[in-house]
């Protein structure tokens, strides 16, 4: 494997472009840990398949998958998705795959950040957790693309960036003890400055309530636009996940991007709230390390863990009594993009939804 460059991408002159700008396709790996997906896996292969298949009319998928299960993928999707043998200890490809970043002159570079399963021997949902930090590694390989090794512990769920100087976390997540206890906040910041060829970080205090992630911004919120936010927004006071939307709307609003702009927010409901019953639970192996399930638990349900494509914004389906609304906002703030709903409910068992399971390769058009 080709040894990774010394240098950053800020210092190359790359950015991380926004999820809104063109892609050339989008990458997955397929589930089978019986310890997180239930019934050995077979409804969540069934959700991901799905999910696939709403992507690709929009962006060519591949579909990385371990090669004890590459007969199973291949059977199930269609022909035009790409299946590429890849190890693996679960398949959060948001998480353990790349982020692409450009440089407007068409070079495209992949930033491999350190994986610890969400917290390491802290709190890291499990152990070991080698074979997913290689993904990204071997990502880059097959897209032909150089590969900045980044010296500290994030997974492409904790930011989301607007591709035009700004990035967006969450001090839940990035300054939890089982990621980066040796760096302070400031040096966090530096280094996502660094590493994403950003100016401004905008840090939200907390991430959705009963996050395994510990606060993963992309379960809170998306950056559809440059200055336009969706934030997962619920109208009960009594919820815990109101304080934590509520802290979330007042560092937006008196935010400013690094461009000075100040930021539109549009609220998307949150769904339920929606628990795992017993006989979800009761069909996932027990788990020897961080991912105790049981019934009555209380789900981490969003509709901000949407996945955006050059075509399409394909997003969760999870609650017939908000899936409706959640549409015609996504309509919304994607006019020129179908919105398409795929079953969410067996991937948010395992602990996330569609953007967590899919990560975008940008186009590679150099910019006037
Ligand atoms: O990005 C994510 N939401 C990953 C969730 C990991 C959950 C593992 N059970």
């Amino acid at each position: 494997m080709k040894q990774p460059l010394s240098s950053t991408p800020r210092a190359d002159g790359f950015r991380m472009p926004g999820e809104f700008e063109p892609h050339s396709g989008c990458w997955m790996m397929w589930p089978e840990r019986p310890d997180n997906w239930r019934q050995g896996a077979g409804p969540a292969q069934d959700a991901f398949t799905a999910v696939a298949e709403a992507i690709h009319p929009s962006d060519p998928v591949t579909m990385a998958v371990s090669p004890t299960q590459y007969s199973n993928a291949r059977a199930r999707l269609s022909p035009g998705i790409r299946v590429v043998e890849m190890a693996s200890d679960d398949a959060w490809m948001r998480d353990i795959g790349p982020s692409f970043v450009i440089d407007g002159k068409g070079h495209r570079r992949a930033v491999d950040w350190r994986f610890n399963a969400w917290g390491g021997d802290y709190n890291g949902l499990y152990t070991p957790w080698d074979r997913d930090d290689a993904v990204a590694a071997r990502v880059a390989e097959l897209e032909s693309v150089e590969r900045y090794r980044a010296p500290f512990v994030l997974e492409g769920g904790a930011i989301h960036v607007d591709g035009e100087g700004t990035a967006f976390t969450t001090e839940e997540c990035l300054l939890s003890p089982g990621r980066n206890p040796k760096l302070s906040k400031a040096e966090i910041e530096d280094l996502l400055k660094d590493y994403l060829g950003i100016e401004t970080v905008v840090w939200i205090p907390r991430g959705v309530h009963e996050d395994e992630t510990t606060g993963h911004i992309d379960n809170l919120l998306h950056v559809c636009a440059p200055g336009v936010i969706a934030l997962t927004w619920t109208q009960d006071r009594d919820d815990p996940q109101y304080e934590r939307s509520a802290e979330a709307l007042a560092v937006l609003e008196a935010a400013r991007d690094a461009t000075g702009r100040r930021l539109g927010v549009m609220k998307l409901p949150a769904p339920g709230p929606l628990y795992m019953s017993e006989t979800e639970a009761a069909g996932i192996e027990a788990a020897a390390t961080g991912m105790a399930r049981s019934g009555g638990q209380r789900l981490a349900a969003s509709y901000a863990n949407f996945y955006i494509g050059n075509s399409r914004v394909v997003f969760p389906l999870l609650d017939p009594a908000s899936d409706g609304a959640a549409r015609d906002i996504l309509q919304d703030l994607f006019p020129t993009r179908d919105i398409v709903g795929v079953p969410g409910r067996e991937i948010l068992l395992g602990g996330g939804n569609i953007h967590c399971i899919t990560q975008q390769v940008p186009g590679t058009a150099a910019q006037p």
